[in-house]
């Protein structure tokens, strides 16, 4: 830090200069991220001096917290969940695990038995919760094989998972077998539809995924993802709101005197906005976004189909991958484990950029 500050402009100006380092989101085609909704900015600067940590001293934001998570119930099928506003789908799926590892105790050497496709959150939770972590081989098309699933249990499972769209493929699991398999022996069932929990809703013929399903316990849905919140804005909803109370400390010299989120101070600003989002495009806005996004998905199947690029799997979210080739300079995409072409087709990859990558791709190939 200098002794003496610089002018606004000065620093403006050194930090529009960073920014300009960035890659323009016309040409990534790779992010689970989009640009946020112009009205999420604007409540984002609203509510910037906002913390939840401390709820007593923010009556209002902690209203619209609690809107925000009943109006994501709701969504999932269950307006009375319970739920809180973390920072993205890797701490919900951490604190999921963790209430699944709490509500079992007895199991002395405890494991989480998850699909091939499951984020590398997992990984991080299991290294610091110190659980084993069985990776259920795929089945058909790129979804946990739920045979081998059930084999892969024992009485020391603590939770099983499902993704509702993978980050790979943007795959659906088959959610009520996984949960059948939970119930059976009696582990926590957990979903992440992190990336899925906005857009599955909004296809014209949803699978179950979601609270609807029984015995699904929790649920990991980020609106800065396809939500088109500002970042870092996740969260994670409970069928039974009481459960988080096994993740409480005591927080004494707050203005509530329990806590079970993971971060104490956490932001407001992100939370508002995405609940501005909500509330200004409503089920009509985003069934219209992932109409779209869906539209340009199948644009860029059939693009690169003709230009000799194989689609992996039929796309049934806005994620796309394909085997033949790499793609042209200039543009991000992104491989998957395997080595497959990935595409995440996000509402800033318009129409009119995919035209324009699927002539670089012929160009290329000329
Ligand atoms: N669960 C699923 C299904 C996800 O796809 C992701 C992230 C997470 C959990 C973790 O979410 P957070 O990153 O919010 O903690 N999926 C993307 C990925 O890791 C995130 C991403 C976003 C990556 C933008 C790149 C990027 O530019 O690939």
């Amino acid at each position: 830090m200098e002794d003496k500050g610089c002018s606004r402009e000065e620093v403006l100006s050194f930090l529009a200069g960073l920014r300009a380092e960035d890659l323009h989101h016309d040409h990534i085609l790779s992010s689970m991220c989009t640009i946020p909704h112009p009205i999420a900015v604007a409540v984002h600067e609203m509510f910037s001096a906002t913390n939840l940590g401390d709820p007593g001293l923010y009556p209002g934001t902690t209203k619209v917290e609690d809107l925000l998570i009943h109006s994501l119930g709701e969504l999932m099928h269950l307006p009375d969940a319970g739920g809180y506003s973390t920072s993205g789908g890797t701490e919900s799926n951490l604190q999921a695990i963790r209430i699944a590892k709490k509500l079992k105790p007895e199991a002395k050497k405890p494991n989480i038995v998850v699909p091939a496709s499951a984020h590398f959150s997992f990984d991080k939770t299991c290294d610091m919760l110190g659980l084993e972590m069985r990776i259920v081989p795929y089945g058909t098309n790129y979804t946990v094989d739920t045979e081998k699933m059930a084999e892969m249990v024992d009485k020391n499972t603590i939770a099983v998972a499902a993704v509702a769209g993978t980050t790979e493929y943007g795959m659906i699991d088959d959610v009520p077998a996984v949960a059948r398999i939970a119930e059976e022996q009696d582990c926590f069932c957990h979903v992440d539809a992190a990336f899925g929990g906005f857009v599955i809703p909004f296809l014209e013929n949803p699978p179950l995924f979601d609270f609807a399903v029984p015995g699904v316990d929790s649920i990991s849905l980020d609106p800065h993802k396809m939500g088109l919140a500002t970042i870092p804005c996740g969260s994670l909803l409970l069928r039974d709101p009481e459960v988080f109370g096994c993740l409480n400390v005591d927080t004494p010299y707050l203005t509530v005197k329990k806590q079970c989120t993971l971060a104490g101070t956490r932001p407001g600003a992100d939370v508002a906005g995405a609940y501005a989002v909500i509330k200004h495009l409503g089920r009509e806005g985003f069934r219209a976004l992932v109409a779209g996004c869906m539209e340009n998905t199948r644009r860029l199947v059939a693009g690169m189909e003709a230009c000799g690029y194989c689609r992996v799997v039929d796309p049934i979210m806005n994620v796309a991958a394909f085997t033949g080739g790499d793609a042209p300079a200039g543009w991000t995409v992104s491989h998957t484990r395997a080595g497959h072409l990935r595409f995440v087709i996000m509402p800033h990859v318009t129409r009119d950029v995919i035209e324009c990558f699927l002539a670089d791709v012929a160009a290329m190939q000329a």
